[in-house]
Order: structure tokens, then C-alpha cells, then sequence
């Protein structure tokens, strides 16, 4: 990444009435959450259909707990880094939207520490993907809180519904499965009225997040991309950041 590359970004991102953020994996790998492609990504040591669809949790659904619980410890002990941060300041002073695929939950972490005492809604992300420390019931959809160990020895002992007794699940979206109607039309809806889509940290190959940008990009406005490695979306945008989040955000944004 050159200065230049960098005023050049700055200067759309100064111009812009409106910018919506979309967010994914690699803005958290500083914080020591494992992205899911990369090098040591999730998916190099784990299958997804074994792990992340429906059909899997079905079958087992204590190996899915397991991992999930192992998640929960790993992720849970992160916090959120200068990128995070960053992203949080421009929302809370306004005209920014943003949106995330992931669901470890640092984004809102990051928009609560940057408040303070303040209301930290607009900084708040639309969460595509669900969220890691959330549960769901697999028969009323009640939701409750998914924090602490998980014990997933035998049936009995995974995490039952505080209202009717039914197996809880992680509330994060599986392959296969619908993303929540109003966070999507939200999310697309922010894109469309957007004149600049900042894309952080993500492969842009997991659909339909992936699209998002492109809603910005049919209304006449650009992508500015920051990560370290080339991705489908990078011949469509107009800045393209070659860098760590944690160090090109504040760059970026400050
Ligand atoms: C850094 C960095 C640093 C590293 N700084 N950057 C159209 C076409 C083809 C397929 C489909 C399609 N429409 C639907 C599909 C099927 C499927 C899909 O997209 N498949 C593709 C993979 C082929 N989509 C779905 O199934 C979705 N549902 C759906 O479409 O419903 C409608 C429907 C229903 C029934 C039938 C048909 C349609 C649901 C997708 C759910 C994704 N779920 C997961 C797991 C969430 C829960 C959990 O975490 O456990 O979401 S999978 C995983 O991928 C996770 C992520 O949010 C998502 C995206 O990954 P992300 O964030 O991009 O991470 P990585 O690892 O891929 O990339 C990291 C990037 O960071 C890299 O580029 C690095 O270079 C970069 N990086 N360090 C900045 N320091
Ligand atoms: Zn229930």
C-alpha cells in the first residue's frame, strides 16, 4: 500500500454522504480469531458439513456442540483491535453503516468501548451471519444468552431452552439456511443508498454477503477493499488496500 493509495482512499471516503462498512473475518484475525480460508483458517482443519449446516447438527449434534463450545473459550478471550476501533469512531459520528458476516461479537464490543457513556447504536453492526454468544431453541426459536463452558459429553448435558426444555443450537447461520429477512434487507438497502462500500477483511466468496457491494456499485458508487490478499471483488474496485486491517483503518479512517 502506497501514501498515495492511501490519500486516494481517504479522499473517497472524505467525499462520501454515506459509507457502508462491510465487515468479515480478517478485520478479527488481530484480535486472534482464526478466519475461516486463510492459512490456519477453520476450514483447513475442520469441514463445514460436518460443523455448520443444519443437516450436520442433526446427525451430531454433540460434535457440533463441542465445537462451538471450543469456539466460545477461544473467541471469548479476544477483544476487539485498532481496527475494530476505528470502524467504531466513524459510525458513531455518523453516516456510516455497518455490517458484519462475523459473529464473534468485537464490532459491538468495540462500539460500546469507543461510546463510553454515550448511546452506541449507530456503531452497533447488522449481523448477517448470527452470533457466536447467542442461543437458539430448536423448537420455540426462543433466543438466550450463550456465554460459559458448554458440556457436551452425552444429550442430557448440552444446553436446554429456559422456556420449554428443547435443544438449544448456536444462533449463527449455517450453509444452507435463510439469513434473518430484516438484517439482509437492512444490509442491502445501506449498500444501495451507500456512495462508497468499504470492504474489510473478507474473501468475498460466501453468498449472499458477497453481493452487498455490488448493490453499491449498480447505484453509481465504489469499493474501497482493504486486505492483504487478492479476492473476486478486487478487479471491481476503485482503492484497493493491501494490508492488515488493525494498521490500514486507522490509517484510513483517523
Ligand atoms: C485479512 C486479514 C487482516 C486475513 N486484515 N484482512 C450463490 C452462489 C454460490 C453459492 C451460493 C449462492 N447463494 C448461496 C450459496 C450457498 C452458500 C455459499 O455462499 N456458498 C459458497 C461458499 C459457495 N451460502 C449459504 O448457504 C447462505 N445461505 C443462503 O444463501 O440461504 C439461501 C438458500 C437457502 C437454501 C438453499 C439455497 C439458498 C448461508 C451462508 C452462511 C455462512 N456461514 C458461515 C459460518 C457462520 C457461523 C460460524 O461462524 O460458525 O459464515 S461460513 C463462514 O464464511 C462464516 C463467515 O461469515 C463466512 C465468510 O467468511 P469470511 O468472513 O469472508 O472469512 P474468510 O476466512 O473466507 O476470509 C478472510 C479474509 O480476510 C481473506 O480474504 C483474508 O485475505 C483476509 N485477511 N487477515 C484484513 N489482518
Ligand atoms: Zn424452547
Amino acid at each position: 500500500m502506497t501514501p498515495g493509495e492511501l490519500e486516494g482512499a481517504r479522499a473517497l471516503l472524505e467525499g462520501a454522504r454515506r459509507v457502508v462498512a462491510l465487515t468479515g473475518a480478517g478485520i478479527s484475525a488481530e484480535s486472534g480469531v482464526p478466519t475461516f480460508r486463510g492459512e490456519d483458517g477453520l476450514w483447513k482443519s475442520f469441514r463445514p458439513e460436518d460443523l455448520a449446516t443444519p443437516e450436520a447438527f442433526r446427525r451430531d449434534p454433540l460434535l457440533v456442540w463441542e465445537w462451538y463450545g471450543w469456539r466460545r473459550e477461544k473467541v471469548g478471550a479476544c477483544t476487539p483491535n485498532a481496527g475494530h476501533l476505528a470502524l467504531a469512531r466513524r459510525a458513531l459520528g455518523g453516516g456510516m453503516t455497518l455490517v458484519t458476516q462475523n459473529v464473534d461479537g468485537l464490532h459491538e464490543t468495540a462500539a460500546r468501548a469507543v461510546a463510553g457513556a454515550a448511546d452506541p447504536e449507530a456503531a452497533l453492526p447488522l449481523e448477517l451471519h448470527g452470533a457466536l454468544f447467542r442461543n437458539r431453541c430448536t423448537r420455540c426459536a426462543a433466543l438466550s444468552e450463550g456465554r460459559g463452558p458448554v458440556d457436551a459429553s452425552c444429550l442430557e448435558t448440552l444446553p436446554r431452552c429456559p422456556s420449554c426444555g428443547a435443544l438449544l443450537r448456536p444462533d449463527v447461520v449455517w450453509f444452507g439456511e435463510m439469513l434473518d429477512a430484516k438484517v439482509l434487507q437492512a444490509s442491502f438497502g445501506a449498500a444501495a443508498a451507500a456512495d462508497v462500500c468499504l470492504v474489510v477483511g473478507t474473501s468475498s466468496l460466501v453468498y449472499p454477503a458477497a453481493s452487498i457491494p455490488l448493490a453499491t456499485l449498480e447505484r453509481g458508487g465504489t469499493v474501497v477493499e482493504v486486505n492483504p490478499h487478492e479476492t473476486p471483488l478486487s478487479s471491481r474496485a476503485r482503492a484497493v488496500l493491501r494490508g492488515p486491517a488493525a494498521q490500514v483503518l486507522p490509517a484510513l479512517l483517523g
